[in-house]
């Protein structure tokens, strides 16, 4: 009930009410039917490169390129706009684990995209944090 209100209330709330909704019930922001929950538990199949204690990688469903891959947090957080200082570390390491990945993928030298759409207006259509690690090809221009 508090995930089903949650989902439809939170892109209406502002940062600061969202913030404290999430604080205040953190531990229902996992439940649900948040799809890349279901691929960190292991109830729903990806093509998983790296998982840790903290973050998990997996192909995307749709590439855009020969590499994309979108890096998670484990623990459930809606988005960029939704990120607190006590976020700080797992943000960190969402594009460390970028770097270490374009490099296990062969792309780093030439160079990649990391994306994290955020928002409606952002693009984002899975409400759950995570940044796109985008190469193996020339990448367009201009973004937007
Ligand atoms: P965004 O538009 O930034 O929210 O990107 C969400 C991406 O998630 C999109 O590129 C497609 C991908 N995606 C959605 N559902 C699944 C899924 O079930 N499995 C995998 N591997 N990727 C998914």
């Amino acid at each position: 009930m508090i995930s089903f209100a949650r989902r439809r209330l939170d892109p209406f709330l502002p940062p600061f009410l969202r913030r404290l909704a999430q604080s205040i019930f953190r531990k229902y922001y996992n439940m649900g039917d948040c799809i890349f929950c279901k691929i960190v538990s292991g109830e729903i199949n990806a093509d998983i490169v790296y998982k840790d204690e903290h973050v998990t990688a997996f192909r995307d469903i749709h590439p855009v390129a020969p590499t994309h891959i979108l890096i998670i947090p484990n623990r459930h957080i809606h988005s960029v706009g939704t990120l607190t200082e006590a976020d700080e570390t797992i943000a960190g390491k969402l594009l460390l684990t970028a770097r270490k990945l374009a490099e296990q993928e062969g792309i780093a030298e030439k160079g990649f995209r990391v994306i994290a759409n955020t928002g409606v207006d952002g693009g984002q259509t899975v409400f759950h944090l995570h940044v796109h690690l985008i190469g193996g090809q020339h990448m367009q221009h201009p973004m937007g």
